[in-house]
């Protein structure tokens, strides 16, 4: 379904911010969509690093400006295609898109929503997201199901660009989050909307500089991108730190050897401060490591049993004692 036909996102100007409000329609609809938040220069700045990546990938027409993000439709790829994870590994290990989710603005949208022990989740996603592919398009499903840890944490959604329905901005199952876990496909996460619960489905143009911020348990997807444009968008969380924390959050579970780690991450970094920022927060980790050290034993599969000790042992190497 197209964001053209959905009925259109609430939303509340970057002026108008205050917390008692922010709470309420959380509360009330289980997301807020906040015009003019970020700053033009500075998401231009993390696009042209991100739109420089994947034109040298091969991703862009080479006869554009790379900004236009015109899509080489043959080079169309996603997750987990192995193309599209080479060059995913290069956006992610941007010190501007971690940075970004550390912007002044939305840490002060955070605070007011989440209070002053804010924790911004370490690992935020880069959506490269090519046009008229429709196993790109990601479907129903609330974040907590992924996530876990405290069903009290938050998603910001952003656009690096202004983001059209045609361009598949984000759609929302409004107030969806009242209704807890919904069942889900055990497969892919994924929520039926013939079935979930919820009020409408909410969307609309989203531009470069909105943020749309939703509860954990809100049902949200992607829209169909029926552009001829790579859609360019970054999502990350967000928790008051006091709450439960999956440590699969601070680590690259589905690494073995040799994958992402935090050090390949940060090598071409220049500055240290947020290098392993979170282990200087008194983090309450569920499962614990105790908890960890059990579940490696005894989880059902031995393909379970590998990813707990595997998250086990880097969260011993991050936290030692
Ligand atoms: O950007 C998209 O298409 C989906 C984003 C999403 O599911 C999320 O932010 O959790």
């Amino acid at each position: 379904m197209s964001g053209e036909e959905l009925t259109p996102f609430r939303e509340i100007h970057e002026s108008d911010l205050e917390s008692h409000s922010l709470k309420n329609e959380m509360d009330s609809y289980g997301y807020l969509l906040i015009r003019g938040l970020l700053p033009p220069d500075d998401l231009n700045q993390l696009l042209g690093e991100i739109a420089r990546i994947v034109y040298a990938a091969g991703w862009l027409l080479p006869d554009r400006n790379p900004l236009e993000r015109m899509a080489v439709i043959s080079a169309a790829c996603g997750d987990p295609d192995p193309s599209f994870k080479r060059t995913y590994e290069e956006v992610f290990s941007l010190e501007a898109f971690h940075m970004f989710a550390h912007h002044p603005a939305l840490r002060k949208v955070m605070n007011l929503l989440v209070g002053p022990q804010l924790l911004i989740h370490p690992k935020p996603i880069a959506r490269l997201i090519f046009p008229n592919c429709e196993r790109f398009v990601v479907h129903a499903h609330q974040d907590h199901q992924a996530i876990g840890g405290d069903p009290e944490s938050f998603t910001a959604w952003m656009p690096l660009h202004d983001c059209p329905p045609e361009l598949g901005p984000l759609q929302i199952l409004e107030a969806s989050h009242r209704f807890g876990l919904q069942a889900a496909d055990p497969k892919t996460g994924y929520v039926s909307r013939e079935t979930a619960c919820g009020g409408d489905w909410v969307s609309g143009q989203i531009n470069a500089g909105d943020v749309v911020i939703f509860h954990s348990l809100t049902v949200h997807a992607g829209s169909p991108n029926v552009s001829s444009q790579l859609r360019i968008s970054m999502d990350c969380r967000f928790q008051d730190c006091g709450r439960a924390l999956n440590p699969s959050t601070l680590v690259f579970a589905g690494s073995p050897n040799g994958g992402r780690s935090w050090e390949t991450t940060y090598a071409n970094w220049r500055s240290a401060d947020l290098k392993y920022f979170w282990k200087r927060m008194p983090l309450r980790l569920k499962p614990s490591k105790d908890e960890l050290a059990q579940l490696a034993q005894t989880a059902d599969s031995p393909a379970m049993r590998s990813r707990y000790a595997r998250i086990l042992s880097q969260i011993e190497t991050q936290m030692p004692g």
